[in-house]
């Protein structure tokens, strides 16, 4: 369908950034997984990388495509990355963490030299907020970071998965929290930062080179 068509070509568009040698960060959902099927191809073809996943659910899917992966604690930087979103402004201001890999996410944007951002058309906002904001935290601090949420004036929910919470590849919890429209997402961010016990939030500011929209049958580019 139409979504699917803008993701493809998003990722078809952000594969060309691949360089033979470099070091790639895996994103992790529907639209990364376009990536991992191109990059599966460059490789049957003689592409030599060395990928970075960042969920179990991305290595086992590069695995299938025979994509070379190595541990992010081998390496002092990564050269691109590529990775969806659940929404982007203009700014290239991104909520992520809708498949709750946000933690690995995070630590690989920013080892990343380009990160690149790929999305359909609908992923696009004047605003960050609409999506909950994904934040991540160790169990034992569930109820503390849920008090905080609420000072902040957020709603938080407990990601649930087949009637028990979600767990994150570190065995964490995820609160999705509804704080409206986000006015001004790097003071948010800052204030979450502060908050002991939340391992992560899904607000990606000042991350993102690049982001690659597939609109239509074509591309529209953010830099
Ligand atoms: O969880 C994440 O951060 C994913 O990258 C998510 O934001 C995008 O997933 P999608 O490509 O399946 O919409």
């Amino acid at each position: 369908d139409q979504k699917e068509l803008e993701k493809e070509l998003a990722a078809k568009e952000a594969v060309k950034s691949v360089k033979q040698s470099q070091i790639v960060g895996l994103g992790t959902g529907s639209t990364a997984k376009y990536v991992i099927i191109e990059l599966g191809k460059m490789v049957k073809d003689g592409l030599k990388i060395q990928c970075i996943p960042t969920s179990t659910k991305t290595a086992e899917l590069a695995t299938s495509y025979n994509i070379p992966l190595i541990d992010i604690n081998t390496v002092n930087h990564i050269d691109v990355t590529i990775d969806g979103a659940d929404e982007f402004t203009k700014e290239k201001m991104l909520i992520k963490g809708g498949g709750g890999a946000l933690l690995r996410e995070k630590i690989v944007a920013s080892l990343t030299k380009e990160e690149i951002i790929i999305a359909d058309a609908s992923k696009k906002v004047d605003k960050l907020g609409k999506f909950t904001l994904p934040i991540e935290v160790i169990p034992f601090a569930l109820n503390y970071v849920q008090h905080q949420i609420v000072s902040l004036q957020g709603k938080g929910k407990l990601r649930m998965n087949n009637n028990k919470p979600f767990l994150t590849d570190q065995q964490n919890y995820i609160i999705d929290s509804d704080f409206g429209l986000i006015d001004n997402p790097r003071v948010l961010a800052e204030k979450l930062n502060q908050i002991e016990g939340l391992v992560a939030h899904g607000l990606f500011i000042g991350l993102a080179a690049r982001v690659i929209m597939g609109v239509g049958d074509s591309v529209q580019v953010f830099n």
